[in-house]
């Protein structure tokens, strides 16, 4: 972070463009329109405990909260003294009414296989294995792994540690054997819910295979539970590995959800900081359904009638927060689909909407950039008229990215909520309201009703509109962290001490003349070129604004003169070549649609960026390449080894 707080970055794009949600679209939306958004936000400011309390009238409680909120910063605890079980809410209490046989899960296995899982059915396989646990030794406060593909059993996993009151840690079907290891030693897990194998562009990948490798190294793990998907031929430890089917076979079916403290451990989620160890970011019970729940009613707009499909991977925590625990508290109706994206065929995606009539899309632009690189006739082949509303998550979404989603995707018909948060805050914090906000592509928009963010410099006062800042929060909000495991000092360091009286995100942002939050991305990217602190994200926004360009990277390497030359990586759309010419155009891009400070010094093509196992691109990596020329550091979370040693054997493509 900059010593400097008076200008932690200089801002050089500017969207105007403005889009407003239909007629159509408000007139039955919950909140339809922009001063009726602006009363609730002026409301819950006044009184933002207030505000959450009455949110929380949509949980079933089990024991009432004596207190909203006690805080003595950094540390919250919300509904203090109350209790209550996410399971129940999220199962138990959608089976009194006619959401009994509602389909909870409409499951697409990417070899073309299905499955529809009712209220009713999900009830009774999550108390099924909730059993299962409890004859495994599993207690509340275990920690019980997940290692999983996306699969229905998956989800009744996480419910039914939820239902016991244990807390699960969930690690990415994709991850590496050293990964899982780390996780599940760090989590201290009792016991690892994993599957023989699971479906991936055509292949097996064999997770069971990977989890007795990452098994020699965490003693602590005594039993494994191993669910039967793909068939593959698998390794087994007599007393320690279970199947799945023959344990649910033997289980009462019949197990009441446990009444657990508002400030129950529910889960464990490791992320990886940009330099050394994963961060166990712990979330609690109470406030955190609460926000969930209430973010997918407002943001996503969840109807009965909705079929929603959100496509990150449950173990990531956009896959807790808006795949399982947010929708399912609302009684939705949840797609769930296994795979790659664009396995067979790059329109995987559109086929699935068409074929299940999905109304609400939710998904990430490393995604959209990717679709978008295909080109327009595989989404056009399809009947996407089913869809209502999309939305966006992950990374800044560049405002070509939102327009093709909005134009090609959304029929120009649906509003696009780009959502801002994090795995440490639980639950969306900026985003527009969609029956209520002007969309402007490229922003998150608003805070959240109850949620205080501000753009600030390095000592915490608010910055000028259009200047670049440092984006915290102010106020505690109910699904916040509360804390990282194993290591509460790094808490308190890494969120609450780099800006004085507030929550950190790590992320620069601008606030417009409207009020409008524009993330700029990690502060940690920005680079110094000439003593101007520029948004690596901008710099990538305006390069992939060009016709040619699929995806862009902008890195900064030491340079004696400039202090920091900007490097791009580049990857092109298909049918265009990279030559000479093309970098001489690019650079006359940027610096037209920015200015000639942005100009890039050097231009390198790629097949592909390295990126994590959410899309989200390592620029350390690229940082260390342009550098050095060498890479070092974790690589653990990396999506696809070859993509690095490609860049780094100077795979790319020259001219
Ligand atoms: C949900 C999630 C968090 C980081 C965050 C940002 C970036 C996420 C947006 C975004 C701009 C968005 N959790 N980020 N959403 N940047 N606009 N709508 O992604 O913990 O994996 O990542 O992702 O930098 O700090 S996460």
């Amino acid at each position: 972070m900059t010593q400097d707080g008076s200008h932690a970055i200089d801002v050089l794009l500017r969207e105007k463009r403005l889009y407003k949600p239909s007629a159509a679209f408000q007139k039955r939306a919950r909140i339809r329109s922009l001063p009726a958004l602006r009363s609730i936000i002026a409301r819950a400011r006044r009184n933002p405990p207030g505000f959450w309390a009455k949110a929380a009238r949509d949980i079933q409680w089990m024991k009432p909260w004596k207190k909203i909120l006690d805080w003595r910063p950094p540390h919250a605890r919300w509904f203090v003294g109350g209790a209550l079980n996410v399971s129940a809410n999220c199962l138990d209490r959608h089976l009194e009414g006619p959401r009994r046989n509602k389909a909870a899960l409409i499951w697409e296995g990417e070899p073309g296989d299905s499955r529809v899982l009712t209220y009713h059915e999900l009830h009774a396989e999550t108390s099924r294995f909730a059993n299962v646990l409890k004859s495994l030794g599993v207690r509340k406060g275990d920690c019980v792994g997940i290692y999983m593909p996306a699969v229905p059993e998956a989800v009744v996993a996480m419910l039914a540690c939820a239902r016991i009151g244990a807390m699960h840690n969930v690690v990415f079907g994709g991850f590496s054997a050293q990964a899982l290891r780390e996780r599940l030693v760090d989590s201290k897990a009792r016991v690892l819910v994993t599957a023989d194998g699971g479906w991936r562009r055509g292949q097996i990948v064999p997770l069971k295979g990977v989890a007795d490798e990452a098994l020699a190294g965490a003693p602590g793990v005594e039993h494994v539970v191993v669910f039967k998907r793909a068939a593959n031929a698998v390794g087994w430890v007599e007393g320690r590995d279970l199947w799945w089917h023959e344990l649910m076979l033997a289980a009462p079916r019949d197990c009441p959800a446990v009444p657990v403290d508002a400030e129950n451990p529910l889960y464990i989620l490791y992320t990886s900081g940009s330099t050394g160890k994963p961060k166990g970011v712990l979330h609690t019970t109470g406030g955190y359904l609460v926000q969930t729940a209430l973010t997918s009613k407002w943001v996503f707009d969840l109807r009965d009638e909705d079929v929603y499909w959100c496509t990150a991977d449950i173990g990531w925590v956009t896959g807790h927060s808006y795949v399982v625990y947010g929708p399912l508290a609302c009684g939705a109706t949840v797609l769930l689909y296994e795979g790659a994206p664009f396995h067979p065929e790059p329109d995987r995606l559109w086929s699935i909407i068409e074929k299940r009539g999905v109304s609400v899309f939710y998904t990430a632009p490393t995604a959209i950039r990717a679709c978008m690189r295909f080109g327009d006739d595989w989404p056009r082949k399809h009947d996407l008229s089913s869809l209502r509303l999309l939305g966006s998550v992950g990374e800044p979404i560049n405002p070509e990215a939102w327009l093709w989603y909005y134009r090609v995707i959304g029929g120009s018909r649906c509003p696009v909520v780009d959502t801002w948060w994090q795995t440490e805050t639980g639950a969306i914090l900026i985003t527009p309201v969609p029956g209520a906000t002007p969309m402007k592509p490229g922003s998150a928009t608003m805070p959240f009703p109850g949620i205080e963010a501000d753009v600030v410099d390095r000592q915490g006062r608010p910055v000028k509109p259009g200047k670049g800042g440092y984006l915290v929060v102010r106020k505690p909000w109910p699904s916040m962290l509360r804390g990282i495991f194993g290591d509460p000092k790094r808490y308190k360091s890494q969120y609450f001490d780099p800006i004085p009286g507030a929550y950190f995100s790590g992320d620069g942002a601008r606030k417009d003349a409207d009020g409008y939050f524009w993330v700029l991305g990690r502060i940690d990217d920005v680079i110094n070129v000439s003593g101007h602190r520029l948004s690596t994200m901008e710099i990538e926004s305006a390069l992939v604004s060009h016709p040619a360009v699929s995806e862009a990277a902008v890195v900064g390497r030491p340079d004696e003169i400039q202090g920091q030359a900007i490097t791009a990586f580049v990857t092109l759309k298909a049918g265009a070549s990279s030559n000479a010419g093309l970098k001489d155009e690019l650079r006359a891009h940027v610096v037209r649609a920015i200015g000639p400070l942005a100009k890039p010094s050097d231009i390198r093509f790629a097949e592909a960026l390295p990126k994590t196992r959410s899309g989200k691109i390592m620029r350390r990596l690229l940082r260390e390449l342009a550098g050095s020329g060498r890479t070092q550091g974790d690589i653990t979370t990396l999506e696809d080894f070859t993509v690095l040693s490609k860049l780094q054997s100077g795979g790319e493509e020259e001219s």
